[in-house]
């Protein structure tokens, strides 16, 4: 398959800074190697950066970096329109802020073939805040909320060319939602399998589900992994780690179904701040997990880990 690799170096949608450095550490965990011995084609485009911008205010004022966030926004919808043209990209983030671009660029793709853009948004949080309601003011809460077309963007992110059907979006992991986010998830169409139902059915149940829906529509499917889908015991690298969130296997079996389905067109690894991890462990497992989306079976993982190393 043809991979194009983009390093998206935004930190503005956190609440700490750190995600600038996530698209070298998952570079250096090996990604591109790896990729490369699935038998990919692998294109990496390095780190891009956004278009100009300048100051714009919000009246909620808790909003920060509105402006540089915007941008941003703007330049990757453009780019994952480009680039899902003739290969799969994958984002390296940088904070979640960036999907509300990469997720309308594919939306844009997505409307052009005629086909349904479904999006697996694997996470603690549903980042489903608008502008209005976000009470922290980080961006990195909102981009769900904006590619299905929530109202409470205009004038600040970029106009949506195609939006995502709100029922066609599931959210597998949750464990922190805010009260607003609350409210507005009712009848909102929005899929969310919060931890329990992980605990009471097992992944794969509910995985299963959604992959026949998207089966049955003939759609794309747009995967977002957020690095606090996982434990912050074994993934502490990201700034806000909620207790009891996915064990290793539960996420291999994920990324190994998702591989299994062949649908997956396009992927963001998302949240990593590797100054906040151990001997880069979280970025060797994003890594990891992205090899297991891209077709590494269980049986044939690398019996030492050379990550880091020059070969
Ligand atoms: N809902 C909280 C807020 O808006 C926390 C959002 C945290 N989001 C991420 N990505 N880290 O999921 O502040
Ligand atoms: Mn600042
Ligand atoms: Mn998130
Ligand atoms: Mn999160």
């Amino acid at each position: 398959m043809d991979v194009t690799l983009v390093g998206v170096p935004i930190q503005t949608g956190a609440g700490r800074l750190g995600c600038e450095m996530g698209p070298s550490a998952l570079r250096i965990a090996g990604l591109p190697d790896a990729l490369r011995d699935l038998g990919h084609r692998v294109t990496d485009l390095g780190n891009v950066a956004p278009r100009p911008f300048a100051d714009m205010p919000h009246p909620n004022a808790a909003v920060h970096h509105l402006a540089e966030t915007a941008a941003w926004i703007e330049t990757l919808s453009e780019i994952a329109y480009r680039e899902s043209a003739s290969a799969m990209p994958i984002f390296l983030g940088g904070d979640h802020a960036l999907s509300a671009g990469t997720v309308a660029g594919m939306a844009r793709r997505a409307q052009e073939k005629g086909k349904p853009l479904f999006v697996l948004w694997l996470d603690a949080h549903t980042d489903f805040h608008t502008l209005e309601s976000t009470v922290s003011g980080n961006l990195h809460g909102t981009p769900v909320a904006y590619f299905t077309g929530r109202p409470g963007f205009d004038g600040y992110y970029p106009p949506l060319l195609a939006s995502v059907d709100p029922t066609r979006v599931t959210m597998i992991g949750i464990r922190s939602v805010d009260p607003a986010e609350r409210q507005a998830l009712k009848g909102s169409g929005v899929t969310v399998h919060d931890m329990r139902m992980i605990d009471e059915h097992g992944v794969a149940v509910l995985l299963r589900d959604f992959l026949s829906r998207v089966e049955a529509a003939n759609g794309l499917l747009h995967v977002s992994l957020d690095v606090d889908f996982l434990d912050p015991g074994i993934a502490p690298a990201v700034g806000t780690t909620v207790p009891g969130g996915a064990t290793f296997r539960e996420a291999h079996l994920v990324m190994e179904m998702l591989h299994d389905s062949g649908f997956v067109t396009s992927l963001d690894l998302v949240e990593l701040n590797p100054f906040l991890d151990e001997r880069g462990r979280t970025a060797t497992l994003m890594a990891d997990l992205a090899a297991s989306l891209m077709g590494r079976q269980v049986m044939d993982r690398p019996t030492q880990d050379f990550s880091g190393s020059f070969r």
